[in-house]
């Protein structure tokens, strides 16, 4: 009987997996980071983003900062005068709470007009989840658990 429980874990495993791996760290232009000379749109395109995720920008602390600011103020490059709106250390992590289109730039310098800001769209987890998980998987899932729980009956 023994023998079978790993079926079982592993049938397990199988169904919830996709479920449990939806909500993802996303570090902002990959290896490369925030910094300059970089295109976050075009990095940003090839990307989903989903409420529950989390975002990380790596850059070295003092060369660069992050700002969340609203649309005007991405188009514009206005960097709020109020230092609380923003992060400094370098690895920064903002928690994509809600959906909707967000927008971050760089408040040192021009950097912003140099091109480091980003927008992104943050799409709410629900559809996305179902996106992710192939209805073949789930079948698939469940008949392996229905085939293990036989055999071990
Ligand atoms: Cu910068």
């Amino acid at each position: 009987m023994g023998v079978y429980r790993p079926l079982v874990i592993f049938a397990i495993v199988v169904a919830i997996a996709p479920v449990i791996s939806f909500a993802t760290e996303i570090v902002v232009g990959d290896e490369a980071g925030w910094k300059l000379n970089f295109d976050y749109q075009n990095w940003a395109s090839g990307k989903k983003f989903t409420v529950g995720d989390t975002l990380v920008f790596k850059y070295k602390q003092g060369d660069h900062n992050v700002y969340k600011v609203n649309g005007t103020d991405f188009q514009n490059c206005n960097v709020p005068k109020n230092n609380s709106l923003g992060l400094f250390t370098g690895n920064d992590t903002i928690k994509l709470a809600a959906a909707g289109d967000k927008w971050y730039i760089c408040g040192v310098g021009d950097h912003c007009s140099q091109g480091m800001r980003l927008k992104i769209s943050v799409s709410n987890s629900a559809p996305a989840l179902y996106a992710k998980v192939p209805i073949f998987q789930i079948f698939s899932g469940i008949i392996f658990a229905m085939v293990a729980m036989i055999t071990v009956n």
